[in-house]
């Protein structure tokens, strides 16, 4: 197209384009063609469709990564069909054939999860990011100054996509158009990153309209797999930099910057480093909440429909309580989010929350048709698997999955031969993952892409406490709440570098997932409650569906008889007198548990017991972490939440 050519020229000649920025002008010439930029080949799309900041972000990330060429995505089935092929020429993936359009991918058996060691949040005061204590330095908040931020860039990026594709990929956080959503723009060197995010996120040239016509603020994010220092890559159908990896967020400019990893919780910058770190802190500026919590619809026998968000640590069956199969009769469930929500209140007081997410980035072992239903309906088209096993029938194979098909042989992801009696190590990494297509689940809500959210009757925290912590109890009020948020705990998990069986503390599940102070979020979640009238305020209750007995024994069968735990919450919303008063919260009155057709019989008086001992100890523990974690910065009323929980318990 000579036109196209002409144009192009021009804007990277032209002495007085180059001086103006031209913001204007390059929109004036927005209906032509822009087939280079910098001198490097546009392969797909069009610059002139991208609006001038867009083309900036572009343009200064292509001079410093010095790509062999630019793919701007669109978001097509044709764009999709030949990553796929790429990824198959590169090995990168393998067609599983016993399923439809579904892949298996194998990394780095050193780039396997998220590396909370290497993720940094970047502002000019520390304090910004790192309550202050009295003793020793918090670690709640990796903080790195601007000066290391921009260094470690330097000792990265340049030249970093040399021989590279830079792929652009325009998405949308939520529906698209919608007011709660947000945008962002990834640049990144992997075509895997690419296809899973067409998955995780909505993507495409309804975006580059939305941004072009609304001239819309969007996160920028940049991802580099690397490449190691000494040029060579172990596993060249998984390149990364596993010894230099590290994980940018800069909230001032709404920034984020990745390099080394293609590990999904690293490098799909749309999830845990736009939707929860960044969007923690435009969340605090804009007035409401981005959390770590799923959302379900649930309509009891009466037909009437409530939405409950709920926070779990990762490994605790977010996934699985959002897909639930309710094993009460005249139940139903629906999913809206497995992992992430925005929530806001609107103009009437009433906090409406949207799923930012298109898909499930789910851990695979433990889920089979006994634990979710739904999941496996969910997973077994358009999906790309990671690091799960593969069988000799073109399937896939995970711990808990149920027994392998007879006659088949299972090669674990390092790409071992493996047998269940004599290998001594898991078939599939204990944190492999599925990425599919939430559209898929059969659960989905009906209301899962409303544009205005879903209205948020009750919010749920919880976390893997075999110990001493009943199996529901509901806050005594929002400030209560809030102080059950900070001082959540849970058995560890493997999602992140470190695993093992430590009762850890983790904050309204957020603790990787800060992007500011969290005495600070304290402070914000606390002034949140002010927003509205106290009738309409969610209420807030703590569970723990892993309470167990002193012979190991879980006390509660979970899965899908925690409905009725459900049950009783939206009850306690309908402001039912079916509790009693408790030095730790509103707990379940006899009898109001509704247990009917439950098919084991449950101790409730060991699973409902507070044992003095046990929550003094705890009150020890929160105490301990409160001050040399949040130090100066841990709001009073959650000071005094903790003194009062101290003084009740003297009563029992
Ligand atoms: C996740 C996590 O991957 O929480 O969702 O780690
Ligand atoms: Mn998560």
């Amino acid at each position: 197209m000579p036109e196209a050519v002409e144009t192009q020229t021009m804007l990277c000649t032209s002495p007085v384009l180059r001086h103006f920025g031209n913001v204007s002008m390059r929109y004036g010439i927005q209906n032509k063609s822009i087939h280079s930029i910098k001198g490097t080949r546009i392969i797909n799309g069009n610059l002139a469709h991208l609006g001038p900041k867009v083309f900036s972000y572009i343009e200064e990330s292509v001079a410093l990564c010095q790509p062999d060429q630019v793919h701007i995505c669109d978001g097509s089935a044709t764009e999709s069909a030949t990553l796929l092929k790429l990824m198959q020429a590169n090995g990168t993936i393998k067609l599983l054939p016993k399923y439809e359009n579904c892949w298996l991918a194998n990394t780095n058996p050193s780039d396997v999860a998220r590396v909370e060691s290497r993720t940094f949040i970047c502002t000019e005061r520390q304090h910004d990011v790192v309550p202050r204590t009295l003793r020793g330095k918090s670690s709640l908040g990796n903080w790195i100054s601007p000066k290391d931020y921009n260094n470690a860039i330097a000792d990265r990026f340049p030249g970093c996509m040399t021989g590279r594709t830079m792929y652009v990929i325009p998405y949308s956080m939520g529906p698209i158009g919608s007011p709660l959503s947000k945008i962002g723009i990834e640049l990144t060197d992997s075509a895997y990153v690419v296809y899973s995010m067409g998955i995780m996120t909505r993507v495409g040239s309804k975006v580059l309209e939305l941004l072009m016509r609304e001239n819309m603020e969007f996160v920028k994010c940049l991802h580099s797999v690397g490449t190691p220092s000494n040029g060579i890559h172990e596993m060249p159908s998984w390149p990364c930099d596993p010894a230099r990896t590290i994980i940018l967020h800069k909230p001032e400019n709404n920034e984020i910057v990745s390099y080394g990893s293609g590990y999904g919780g690293n490098s799909l910058l749309g999830k845990k480093c736009f939707a929860l770190r960044i969007g923690s802190t435009i969340a605090q500026k804009e007035g409401w909440l981005a959390e770590h919590m799923l959302i379900l619809g649930i309509t009891d026998r009466s037909g009437h429909k409530r939405y409950i968000a709920a926070a779990f640590p990762s490994a605790c069956g977010k996934t699985n309580l959002a897909m639930m199969m309710p094993s009460l009769p005249g139940y139903k469930i629906e999913c809206v989010g497995d992992d992430i929500a925005w929530m806001k209140f609107d103009e009437t007081g009433q906090l409406r929350a949207i799923n930012p997410e298109n898909g499930f980035f789910g851990v695979a072992p433990g889920t089979s048709n006994e634990t979710n239903p739904n999941a496996m309906a969910t997973i077994f088209k358009n999906t790309i698997f990671t690091n799960v096993a593969a069988t000799s029938d073109g399937g896939v194979y995970w711990e808990g999955m149920g027994k392998p098909p007879k006659d088949v042989q299972v090669t674990d992801w390092l790409g071992q031969p493996w047998d269940k009696v004599e290998s001594n190590k898991p078939a599939a990494h204990p944190n492999s993952r599925f990425c599919s297509p939430a559209s898929q689940c059969p659960t989905i809500d009906p209301a899962w892409e409303s544009s205005a959210g879903v209205p948020i009757s009750a919010i749920l925290l919880g976390g893997r406490r075999p110990e001493g912590v009943p199996l529901v109890y509901q806050a005594n009020d929002w400030t209560h709440g809030v102080f059950l948020g900070a001082s959540m705990r849970s058995e560890a998990t493997a999602a992140a570098e470190h695993s093992g069986k430590m009762i850890m503390h983790d904050p309204f599940a957020m603790r990787p997932f800060f992007g500011y102070n969290f005495g600070h979020y304290l402070s914000h979640w606390l002034s949140m409650g002010r927003k509205t009238t106290p009738e309409k305020l969610p209420k807030i209750f703590h569970v723990n569906w892993f309470r167990k007995n002193k012979q190991g024994k879980f006390l509660w069968p979970g899965f899908g008889d925690n409905c009725r735990v459900l049950d009783w919450v939206l009850r306690r919303c309908d402001n039912e007198p079916c509790y009693i008063e408790s030095p730790i919260g509103l707990l379940p009155k006899k009898n109001s548990l509704n247990l009917e057709g439950l098919k084991e019989t449950v101790d409730l008086d060991e699973l409902f017991n507070i044992p003095k001992e046990f929550w003094l100890k705890e009150t020890e523990a929160i105490d301990k972490y409160f001050t040399e974690q949040v130090g100066e910065d841990l709001p009073e009323e959650i000071h005094f939440e903790l003194k009062h929980l101290r003084e009740r318990l003297q009563l029992l």
